[in-house]
């Protein structure tokens, strides 16, 4: 068969931005072109603040390990969540934003209609095999104003996206390596989660999804 024939029966292209509410957009592959700086990145960073189990409040050991970069970092304890600008293991600040990290955070939002993103804080969460979120709220920052933006990379999640109130139905929405969303305006405070990893080895991360959570905190 032809080429042109072929091409009938390829997957249809992925738009640049689907959107998944009025304020909350995913872009599919949008980080791949930032991969190659950000992997060797997230190496440098997790040397100088290693990933760690947080307990929440409630005394569970969070499934997903997690580390910071920018002036804040989010952390958790009995005490609460909060956002710091010190490693509580370290005692230090936590590395600085890289400036790709930044680049790429800014661009994202502003594709998404969020012009002018700075964000101070990047959460790095890494899941393993049967590593998962429950459905939660991002209430900590000061201003709700500001979007969110997250970047998937390594193995493919699945991810829910719920209502403002938490028994509402959430949708499931597959994330794969390079897919950025961005989450803002009136869907700033949706319910929001992360199904069970299935173990299913990314090329270039293995039996890992990493993922990075950019948000203004202060
Ligand atoms: C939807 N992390 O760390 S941010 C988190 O895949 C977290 O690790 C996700 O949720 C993860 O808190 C990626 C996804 C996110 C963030 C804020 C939202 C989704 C949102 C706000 C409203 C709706
Ligand atoms: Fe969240």
């Amino acid at each position: 068969m032809s080429r042109m024939t072929l091409a009938l029966f390829d997957d249809p292209p992925r738009e640049a931005r689907e959107p998944l509410g009025p304020g909350a957009f995913v872009l599919p592959g949008f980080a791949l072109p930032f991969v190659d700086a950000l992997l060797p990145a997230i190496d440098a960073l997790t040397a100088r603040a290693p990933f760690r189990h947080l307990v929440t409040p409630g005394g569970f050991t969070m499934s997903v390990a997690l580390t910071n970069c920018g002036a804040l970092g989010w952390t958790s304890d009995r005490r609460g969540y909060r956002y710091s600008a010190t490693d509580p293991d370290s005692g230090l600040p936590w590395p600085p934003m890289p400036g790709t990290f930044a680049r790429l955070a800014r661009e994202a939002a502003a594709v998404a209609g969020f012009d002018g993103f700075v964000p101070d804080a990047c959460l790095v969460n890494r899941y393993a095999p049967g590593a998962r979120l429950s459905l939660h709220q991002d209430k900590d920052e000061h201003d709700y104003g500001a979007p969110i933006v997250s970047v998937s990379l390594g193995m493919p999640a699945v991810f829910l996206f719920g209502g403002l109130a938490r028994t509402d139905k959430a949708v499931r929405v597959p994330l794969a390596h390079g897919d950025v969303v961005v989450w803002g305006g009136e869907d700033r405070l949706r319910y929001h989660g992360v199904l069970p990893l299935k173990e299913e080895p990314h090329p270039l991360l293995g039996a890992l999804r990493i993922n990075l959570t950019f948000r203004k905190a202060a």
